[in-house]
């Protein structure tokens, strides 16, 4: 059957072997969460929001799958745990092992306390939207409308990730 597809997940690590974690990551997504349909080099960016001695590695998948929003993100969160993410902050954020985000799933939206569709702060992130641009470089914001070449070209000049030369060869 051909794939659905339409399912982006972003993936983030800013401590230990961060390439490890990316590709133990994906292990654990295609085992548990789906089939992944493509994946994006990995880039490279200081942490967004806070300080923190080691820069994320950053990578965006296209993910196909049966199961739904929350189930998804439900098994996403239990990948963390199993990879050994601990949080220690109730507010605000810290490094982390892998951070998993369903980002966009299908153009759906959604508010909730357990889940928000499309992904609240993707817009503003350009660690996330070059990675997105490069595996769906015709992404519409499903909110806004806003193309994604238009929101990358709204970014500041920091936000611009360098990607990581050969780490998908
Ligand atoms: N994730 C955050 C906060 N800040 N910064 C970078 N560079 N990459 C991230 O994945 C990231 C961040 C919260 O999820
Ligand atoms: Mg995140
Ligand atoms: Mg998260």
């Amino acid at each position: 059957m051909k794939k659905r597809g339409g399912i982006y997940i972003g993936i983030g690590t800013n401590m230990g072997n961060r390439l490890e974690n990316i590709n133990r990551a994906y292990e654990h997504i295609a085992a548990l969460a789906g089939s992944i349909v493509s994946k994006s080099a990995v880039y490279v960016s200081p942490p967004w929001g806070f300080e923190a001695d080691q820069d994320f590695y950053n990578t965006v998948a296209e993910l196909d799958t049966d199961l739904d929003p929350v189930q998804l993100i439900t098994v996403l969160k239990s990948i963390e745990v199993r990879m050994g993410r601990v949080k220690t902050r109730e507010q605000g954020y810290e490094s982390r092992l892998i951070d998993l985000d369903i980002l966009d799933f299908r153009g759906e939206i959604r508010v909730s306390d357990t889940l928000q569709l499309p992904h609240p702060s993707l817009h503003l992130r350009g660690f996330v939207l070059y990675p997105l641009r490069e595996i769906c470089p015709l992404w519409v914001h499903p909110v806004s409308g806003k193309k994604i070449g238009d929101l990358i070209g709204a970014l500041g000049a920091s936000e611009i990730p360098d990607k990581l030369a050969n780490a998908n060869d």
